[in-house]
């Protein structure tokens, strides 16, 4: 092994780095554009490399790109120097080979490299674990729509507790769960029997949902559009056509929603949603305060 041959795989090194942090940079860049910039109900789409919808599916594209450029080296690097030692050191180029042994400097070096890229990864992925795990301060100015979701053998129940709407998403995509967009969304997910997961990619949002226990998540879309998920636990015969079919609306088409669908609004909020729709529209107002039990169960 020649001087040459120490600086031409320090160039391969350092060239499986450069074009695994193309790699990444490529990844982020190339995925939004694989699918329409605004899904509607014809072209809804499950790709796992969706444009991202919400602030939570940003987080995780970003994580995603980063962790490619750290670990792409290992990839390209290998691979790259293999080819290169099988083209140098065959027989009638090197007939004469090395007894090189040991090398202390370079195994704590290829041992210490690993080791700082795990935790490279580690602290970004686990930031944005926290992100998803803890539900942002409620606020005046920023307010929740809280939505129960049940997922039952084979269709998915849902219900604004606070408006009294509940309706049925069965998979067809004819009746989609309607959502603010810019709004946290705080999702109960139960099960009324085996269990289901709700998964919408664009979302970056899947969680389980269990008989005998309420999982939360929650999430802030942040596109208009027909996002399309499925349920993602193996749960019976007609599993795999268990869709979901979510549209993403501004505030004030959300609550024309709400009304459609026969919903009342809080006398708290009444204000807040004449604003939003405009003098003169009549708004049905919550008389009674009582508790909305927890639907679904039938
Ligand atoms: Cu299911």
């Amino acid at each position: 092994m020649t001087k040459a041959d120490v600086r031409n795989l320090i160039i391969i090194w350092v060239a499986s780095f450069a074009l695994a942090a193309l790699a990444g940079w490529g990844f982020l860049m190339w995925a939004p554009a694989t699918n329409p910039v605004v899904p509607t109900a014809e072209t809804p789409t499950t790709h796992w490399v969706t444009a991202p919808a919400s602030t939570t599916a940003e987080q995780v594209r970003r994580n995603t790109a980063w962790t490619i450029t750290v670990i792409f080296p290992f990839l390209f690097g290998p691979l790259i120097t293999l080819g290169y030692v099988i083209w140098r050191f065959t027989k009638p180029k090197n007939p004469v080979p090395d007894r090189v042994e040991e090398n202390v400097p370079l195994e704590v070096f290829w041992t210490l490299v690993p080791a700082v890229i795990l935790v490279a990864m580690a602290v970004p992925s686990y930031q944005v674990i926290q992100y998803m795990d803890r539900t942002p301060e409620w606020s005046d100015d920023d307010p929740h729509y809280v939505v129960d979701v049940v997922g039952r053998q084979f269709d998915w129940f849902y219900s604004f507790p606070k408006y009294g709407v509940e309706m049925v998403d069965d998979g067809t995509g004819d009746n989609p769960l309607v959502l603010p967009v810019n709004r946290v969304i705080l999702m109960n997910g139960r099960s009324t029997d085996v269990n289901h997961a709700w998964w919408v990619p664009a979302f970056g949002i899947k969680f389980d949902v269990i008989p005998g226990r309420i999982n939360p998540a929650w999430f802030r879309p942040t596109r208009e559009g027909f996002f399309k998920g499925q349920c993602a636990e193996l749960c019976g015969a007609l599993h795999a056509l268990m869709f979901i079919h979510v549209k993403v609306v501004p505030e004030a088409e959300f609550f024309e929603w709400i009304i459609e669908q026969g919903g009342e609004i809080p006398p708290e909020e009444q204000e807040f949603v004449e604003r939003l729709l405009g003098e003169g529209r009549e708004i049905p107002v919550r008389q009674d305060q009582e508790e909305v039990a927890l639907a679904g169960s039938d």
